[in-house]
């Protein structure tokens, strides 16, 4: 019988481990959103800030929803692998920065002990772009968001990011003790400035004298995250228990590639992040625009593209090249739309991310990209679009991925099979037609989705239009394969 994960003893020699004795180092952040992409990024590069620099920083790491990370982390004392998928080989490690795994729905009170604990400086979340429950119209909570909906109703037992988080600085404020950072690593421009106007709007609906404390008095830097983390599989659990000779329940795999950029505004410290490659500066702004807009909006397009003509994976796309020429189309037209990125070559960024796409170890599916669609195609697609159409470029490649979403809308592929779209706006989108105007007038209709600047102009809806009706009639390939010619 394989032993279950549960310490680092009698690991071989080849998986690395933590470089610092684990009991010796306090929690000092807490972090909601205990997925896959936390465990692949912010707490390995805890692991090394911890293994270089000491400090009390490891994490309490928190799941709002589900009860397996928890259950899965828990009785490996937090301990997991972390496979890296390399194009030229493969390595594991295994991470020791997360201290306790818990649960809101069965460990309430330690979690809610963890954001009151004056040791806890900082919170950094990842719940995904919808589960904040920003209403991206207005920059205020979203009423229709079911997490904040139940906390306007219960503040004081609450459930989302902005209900617990208000909750507890309002505590922590009451007690005397200084707020902890709030650190979003989520994709969304702004992240930071986009976490405190949701808070300072949640507050001021359910503790006014609050709200100024929020906008003022607490740190909320923003973050640009990168690695790409594929869903786990059984694989992932099989290749873990092959490398480490231990069964791992809670093993994830990525890539080797990493990238962390951060607004250095700690008041409270931080960990030595830099130690793990993480750089800081000032305004993160250029970085994230060009990780949105390059990286996740070739990503989105491939993805809605890629799915519709037959290929499950993104290394499948990045064998069809017809694909992979509109890819590098979509790559060179978002780059053309961005200010200057210090210390950046575009094009060689550009380079870098095909070759991250090709990397035949990744089981990366284009069905996972395709989620949240109306929460991912703002900053990916339409901010792109508009910017390109103020600068007089080409819309060509925006309406493509524009199109080739709007047809994923559809909700059935070639063949006729429905598939489940999740996305949250799901109701708003399906519509019973398959005239393209009358399917993006519908879409555009939807508030924070489109700028209106770019819904108005005549230029955009005939080149959406012309490229979902071809969709429509051809089908992908056809269109696909139209595309591309010329290109
Ligand atoms: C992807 C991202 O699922 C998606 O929408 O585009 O998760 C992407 O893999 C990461 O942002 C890479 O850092």
């Amino acid at each position: 019988m394989i032993p279950r994960l549960a310490s680092t003893e009698g690991l071989p020699d080849a998986v690395a481990r933590p470089a610092y004795v684990r009991e010796d180092h306090g929690v000092g952040i807490v972090h909601l959103g205990l997925g896959a992409f936390h465990k692949a990024h912010q707490a390995v590069a805890t692991d090394d800030a911890l293994a270089a620099a000491g400090g009390d920083w490891r994490i309490a790491g928190v799941s709002l929803r589900s009860t397996t990370p928890s259950q899965e982390l828990t009785p490996q004392h937090g301990l997991y692998t972390l496979i890296e998928r390399g194009v030229d080989g493969t390595r594991a490690r295994v991470v020791g920065a997360i201290a306790a795994a818990l649960s809101l729905r069965n460990d309430r009170p330690a979690v809610l002990d963890a954001l009151l604990a004056p040791q806890t400086r900082i919170v950094s979340i990842t719940v995904t772009e919808k589960g904040y429950g920003v209403d991206r119209a207005t920059g205020g909570v979203d009423l229709s968001h079911p997490a904040i909906e139940a906390d306007l109703a219960a503040p004081d037992a609450p459930e989302g990011v902005a209900g617990l988080l208000v909750w507890a600085l309002g505590r922590r404020r009451a007690a005397g003790i200084e707020p902890f950072t709030v650190l979003p690593c989520d994709n969304l421009p702004d992240n930071g400035r986009v976490v405190r106007g949701l808070l300072a709007d949640f507050a001021a609906r359910t503790a006014p004298d609050l709200e100024d404390f929020i906008r003022g008095e607490v740190a909320f830097p923003s973050t640009m995250v990168d690695r790409i983390t594929p869903a786990r599989g059984p694989e992932t659990l099989a290749l873990a228990e092959t490398l480490t000779g231990r069964r791992d329940e809670a093993a994830v795999e990525t890539e080797a590639f990493t990238q962390w950029v951060i607004e250095d505004h700690f008041p409270t410290g931080r960990p030595a992040w830099e130690a793990s490659g993480a750089v800081f500066v000032s305004d993160v702004r250029p970085y994230e625009d060009m990780k949105l807009r390059m990286l996740n909006g070739a990503h989105s397009m491939l993805a809605y593209a890629g799915f519709l003509a037959g290929h499950a994976f993104v290394r499948d796309v990045m064998q069809d090249r017809a694909l992979t020429a509109l890819i590098r189309r979509h790559l060179a037209a978002a780059a053309a739309t961005l200010a200057p990125v210090p210390g950046v070559d575009l094009s060689r960024y550009a380079d870098d991310l095909l070759a991250r796409f090709a990397n035949p170890h990744l089981a990366h599916q284009t069905y996972q990209i395709a989620m949240d669609g109306s929460q991912k195609m703002p900053q990916r697609i339409f901010a792109p679009a508009l910017e390109a159409m103020r600068r007089g470029h080409p819309l060509a490649p925006f309406a493509f991925a524009a199109a080739a979403w709007l047809r994923y809308t559809l909700g059935r592929g070639e063949d006729g099979k429905p598939y489940a779209l999740r996305d949250p706006l799901e109701a708003s989108l399906t519509i019973a037609s398959t005239d393209a105007g009358e399917i993006l007038r519908h879409a555009q209709a939807i508030t924070g989705l489109v700028p209106p600047e770019l819904a108005a102009s005549e230029a955009w809806r005939e080149a959406v239009t012309q490229r979902l009706s071809r969709m429509l009639a051809d089908g992908m390939r056809g269109a696909i394969d139209r595309e591309a010619e010329g290109v």
